[in-house]
């Protein structure tokens, strides 16, 4: 029995679970044996019952508390201390619970055992984050977002521990303290909070190319993800399969989402950040709970070991990817997240990933970035968990047995039986007890390392552009402009033009016209490209690239085809039309949509034939930019109110800013009248050359043909190529 989603209430786990009966469930098992519900009565922490939970013990009803009272003693002390530091960096996440199944054997490359069976399914739990703000910052701030899977495997944990950008700012470990303090908030007065919108980022990143083709990626639409189920992931540097046979293969991992890859508009995300700064992890946690569990297929891409210098770059270099076109992604698997955390701070909080846990048949590279990362993670976790024991914390245990002489440390749990903690020995069973080393050792010998100590770079690594115009020229025209607006936003929030001047020049060498399009706003310099290239540390060179442009690096290029989850607000007040809503709700459900009635106030509005239709949202608690798409139905005397209402436009007119798609039936037209949009031909559903605005007559909803072309409009995402929207003032 495997836990797939359940309707209502996936996410809940009943307290008589059925026995495990493959590999999917043990995780789940395993957990279940910590998992406390509550229950009448209370008591102390050592058991004893609590009649009063409402007064301390005093001296006399009026006196002074006493020292005695150990159950306030311990309630508060417990209080005290009910907080743990925040991760350094990706200190907001949220988790979930999962499997992940092979499509097909990968024996010929590696000898991991979860990826040799299309029929084992192993459990995960995945952790995304956001890097730069702290645990309270909102959900969509312009940041790389983390995307952290652990999987359960038989032959142990194994953590793939990467971002949802293939590449990242810095080569080398030395860097990344420079890095992230240059990127948090300002050490003097700590602002501002989960942004690189200010001086100190930027005038890190104009000193160090090699963050060029990073932000790129963060400046574009990918720093803005739509939800954590439309991104994609990436182990970013180059891992190693081993096979059985031993031959040895570079791999880079990729998560494909199902959903497609989509994204928030700068405007809209910046308005969440107010509205539901919760918005990415409630929409993850709401798409569970409702059964709609995300999915992503896994990609690899593979070079053959001794193949790497093929490449016109340096596969250890973390600021390089492997276009696609030059190696494919082949899909070797699928993951599905189908129940939600139990409880926050005990699994996604307490969860401890490392990329340096690793099973037999995948190694690490000698990628320096990747490198420093292996120190890294335990030391996080012994200052943040309080010891050497996390992984006896229930959501970091293994499901398959542990065993060594390991012994004590803060918080030790396990009572390890006998006299014996060591190893030959002949005392633990009676025999003589060795390891070998006949087994295959997770850390297999690569090639013998002769070499003087060095910190010198690899001259591999020294091209800091290519990659980063081969990024600007695959996006389409909205893309570029996204990024152009990203970059001016930025540089505007700094206060030193020098920085910003070398920021341009910097971008020179990316794409002349970004860089000038750029300075064009932020009053300083047209770019220079010499200016930048004299600066001491900054290298002009350039690889001869093989690919110029890559389809899979926008994600204009590559629209989904379905709806599914996608948020539709139908705007409503008194007098509305029904028989064509109800159609074109059901039509919509029936896609997977997700329909909200929004009106001026909850409860419910009148239909025109007098019946009650029953409010979801109102236009202040939720907002066009909550939503994917609006629907105005038609309706005489809801039209007229709707037209009268601020709130009511101003939800239209943002989310035409915005680029969604808007269908309005008969006089629902009337709301968009402010954009010059009439339904004068009233019988007919007129193709307005506005993309993703649909008039239509309320007849045609009938024949299927409104709901056609809502849907296909949805799919699409976004509507950019808009006439006037940035006249709209929303
Ligand atoms: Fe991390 N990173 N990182 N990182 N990282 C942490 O680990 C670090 C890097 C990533 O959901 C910390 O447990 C160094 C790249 C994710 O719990 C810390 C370097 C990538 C998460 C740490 C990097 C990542 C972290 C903070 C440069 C993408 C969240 C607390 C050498 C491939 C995991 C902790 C979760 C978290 C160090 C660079 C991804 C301090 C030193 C590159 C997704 O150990």
């Amino acid at each position: 029995m495997s836990l797939h989603p359940k309707r209502n209430g996936a996410g809940s786990r009943s307290s008589a679970a059925p026995p495990a009966k493959n590999n999917q469930d043990k995780k789940t098992q395993q957990l279940e044996a910590f998992t406390v519900a509550a229950s009448p009565g209370l008591t102390s922490n050592q058991g004893v019952p609590i009649k009063d939970n409402h007064n301390s013990l005093k001296a006399g009803d009026n006196g002074p508390t006493l020292l005695e009272d150990f159950i306030l003693r311990e309630k508060i002390t417990h209080f005290g201390h009910e907080r743990i530091p925040e991760r350094v960096v990706n200190a907001r996440g949220c988790g979930a619970h999962g499997y992940f199944k092979p499509y097909k054997s990968m024996v010929q490359y590696t000898s991991a055992a979860f990826l040799q069976s299309p029929e084992l399914e192993t459990p995960v739990f995945v952790r995304f984050s956001g890097s730069s703000g702290s645990q309270g910052s909102a959900d969509t701030v312009r940041d790389v977002r983390g995307f952290a899977v652990k999987f359960y495997t038989q032959e142990g944990n194994y953590d793939l521990v990467g971002n949802n950008m293939p590449v990242f700012y810095i080569q080398d470990a030395i860097k990344f303290p420079d890095l992230i303090h240059a990127l948090k908030p300002e050490p003097n007065h700590e602002m501002p909070q989960a942004s690189s919108a200010h001086d100190t980022f930027w005038d890190f990143a104009s000193l160090v190319p090699e963050v060029t083709h990073m932000l790129m990626w963060t400046m574009s639409d990918r720093g803005l993800p739509r939800s954590l189920r439309m991104m994609e992931g990436f182990g970013v540097h180059a891992f190693r399969f081993i096979s059985a046979r031993g031959d040895a293969f570079f791999v880079k991992f990729h998560w494909k989402p199902k959903l497609g890859v989509h994204a928030l508009d700068w405007d809209e995300a910046q308005k969440i950040a107010g509205k539901d700064p919760d918005f990415l992890r409630r929409d993850l946690w709401e798409a569970i709970e409702a059964g709609n569990c995300p999915e992503w297929e896994l990609g690899v891409q593979i070079v053959d070991a001794g193949r790497e210098d093929d490449l016109e770059f340096d596969i250890l270099d973390p600021t390089k990817l492997i276009p696609e076109s030059q190696v494919p992604v082949q899909i070797i698997g699928k993951m599905v997240l189908n129940r939600n955390a139990e409880n926050f701070f005990a699994e996604t909080e307490q969860v401890a990933f490392h990329p340096g846990n690793l099973v037999p048949g995948i190694d690490f590279s000698n990628d320096p970035l990747l490198q420093g990362r292996l120190f890294s993670y335990t030391d996080a976790q012994l200052a943040r968990l309080g010891g050497p024991n996390f992984n006896e914390i229930p959501i970091n245990r293994s499901v398959c047995p542990i065993h060594n002489f390991q012994r004590g440390g803060l918080h030790r749990q396990a009572i390890s039986k006998g006299r014996v903690a060591y190893e030959p020995n002949t005392l633990g069973n009676g025999t003589e007890f060795r390891i070998d080393g006949a087994a295959q050792d997770v850390q297999p010998p690569s090639k013998p390392v002769d070499a003087s100590k060095t910190r010198h770079r690899r001259a591999s690594f020294d091209d800091h552009f290519s990659q980063a115009t081969l990024f600007w020229n695959s996006q389409s025209l909205a893309e570029k402009d996204h990024i152009v607006a990203a970059f001016r936003f930025e540089l505007s929030k700094v206060e030193v033009p020098d920085i910003r001047q070398r920021m341009v020049d910097n971008l020179a060498h990316v794409d002349l016209k970004l860089a000038a399009r750029v300075a064009a706003s932020l009053g300083i310099n047209a770019p220079d490209p010499k200016a930048a290239a004299g600066r001491l540390g900054f290298r002009d060179y350039r690889m001869t690239s093989k690919v110029s442009e890559e389809p899979a690096l926008s994600m204009a290029a590559r629209p989904g085809a379905s709806i599914k989850t996608r948020k539709i607000a139908i705007v409503v007040a008194d007098g509305v039309d029904a028989p064509p809503l109800r159609r074109l709700l059901q039509d919509m459900a029936a896609a997977g949509a997700v329909c909200k009635l929004v009106a001026s106030r909850l409860g419910s509005v009148s239909t025109l034939s007098g019946k009650q239709l029953v409010v979801d949202h109102t236009f202040a608690n939720m907002p066009s930019v909550m939503f994917d798409a609006v629907l105005i139905p038609g309706g005489n005397e809801s039209i007229t109110s709707l037209c009268g209402l601020g709130e009511a436009v101003h939800f239209v007119l943002e989310a035409y800013k915005h680029g969604k798609t808007i269908c309005a039936l008969n006089e629902g037209t009337q709301l968009l009248a402010t954009l010059g949009f009439s339904n004068e031909k009233n019988s007919e559903l007129i193709n307005v050359p506005t993309p993703g605005i649909l008039l239509a007559d309320a007849r045609k909803v009938l024949d299927g043909q409104v709901t056609q072309d809502f849907i296909a409009a949805i799919a699409l995402h976004r509507h950019w190529d808009r006439l006037n929207a940035e006249a709209v003032p929303a």
